[in-house]
């Protein structure tokens, strides 16, 4: 198997707001460049929020199918949509626009703290997420925020409602949550079924640490304004992509190179386009 790097883009995300990140796409075509932008520079999967074109967060369907659209015309992306949405939504809304059929979406396996509020995860709202994926054929990204959400992991796996190989991906940083940190990296990749794969999101100025332990470690890596507006301290990124093509020159530095679409598609075992 190839040891390509997939690399995520979470461009857009639900909590940011343009008047902290001023390059923070919201409108389709905006969208849309960004993250063909970010597939030119070696981001294989886009992670998909959506907002309204004032930017509050909306997961309805009309606005993801414009998103949908707008990306496909652009790049060859792979399209994961959130099921997380923003705190407070209700299941429903998290989860209508997977009749689109995405190539991913997210399944969060827990509930935990995020910053002030909650972000709502119970056994039954997982069951009904699942479900509606499962009836849509797509394939789940299971995120994991916080230790409990791996011991839920081992129990769907356990009753056959996940099976392997599966892809996580690990949230460390929000506050409320595990945070960034070496050790919290190498326990939750050491704790996940055989043959599962990872990708790491690193939330705030931990961003690219995380990347980087994640490329050495042979995971893969999540970047983009959902998780990180700075490029570095003080100084804010003029586009996702300026994260894009830091992952790609430090995994080249260590005899990476990023996944292409087809490469991504092969080793999340995803089906064929
Ligand atoms: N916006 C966060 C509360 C996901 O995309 O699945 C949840 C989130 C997770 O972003
Ligand atoms: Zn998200």
């Amino acid at each position: 198997m190839s040891d390509a790097l997939v690399i995520t883009v979470a461009g857009v995300g639900a909590e940011v707001t343009r008047a902290q990140q001023p390059a923070l796409p919201l409108l389709p075509a905006e969208v849309a460049e960004e993250y063909g932008r970010c597939c030119d520079a070696g981001a294989s999967i886009g992670h998909v929020h959506g907002r309204r074109p004032d930017g509050t967060p909306t997961q309805d369907l009309a606005t993801f199918r414009a998103y949908s659209e707008a990306i496909r015309a652009r790049s060859p992306i792979l399209q994961q949509f959130s099921t997380g949405g923003a705190v407070g939504m209700g299941v429903e809304e998290r989860i209508e626009a997977l009749s689109l059929c995405p190539d991913m979406a997210t399944l969060t396996l827990g509930t935990c703290n995020f910053g002030d509020d909650v972000f709502e995860n119970s056994l039954p709202t997982i069951r009904a997420i699942l479900e509606r994926i499962r009836k849509f054929g797509i394939v789940p990204e299971l995120e994991i925020f916080d230790d409990g959400m791996l011991a839920t992991a081992d129990v769907l796996f356990a009753k056959g409602l996940l099976t392997a190989p599966a892809h996580f991906d690990f949230v460390l940083g929000v506050p409320g949550a595990a945070a960034a940190t070496a050790e919290n990296l190498l326990h939750f990749a050491r704790s996940i079924p055989a043959g599962c794969t990872w990708t790491v999101a690193g939330i705030g100025r931990r961003q690219t640490a995380m990347a980087t332990m994640a490329i050495a470690m042979g995971g893969h890596v999540r970047v983009g304004f959902e998780d990180n507006i700075y490029l570095r301290k003080g100084e804010l990124a003029d586009s996702n992509a300026r994260f894009v093509e830091r992952v790609v020159r430090i995994a080249r530095e260590v005899g990476r190179e990023p996944a292409s679409v087809p490469e991504a598609r092969a080793l999340l075992s995803l089906p064929v386009a």
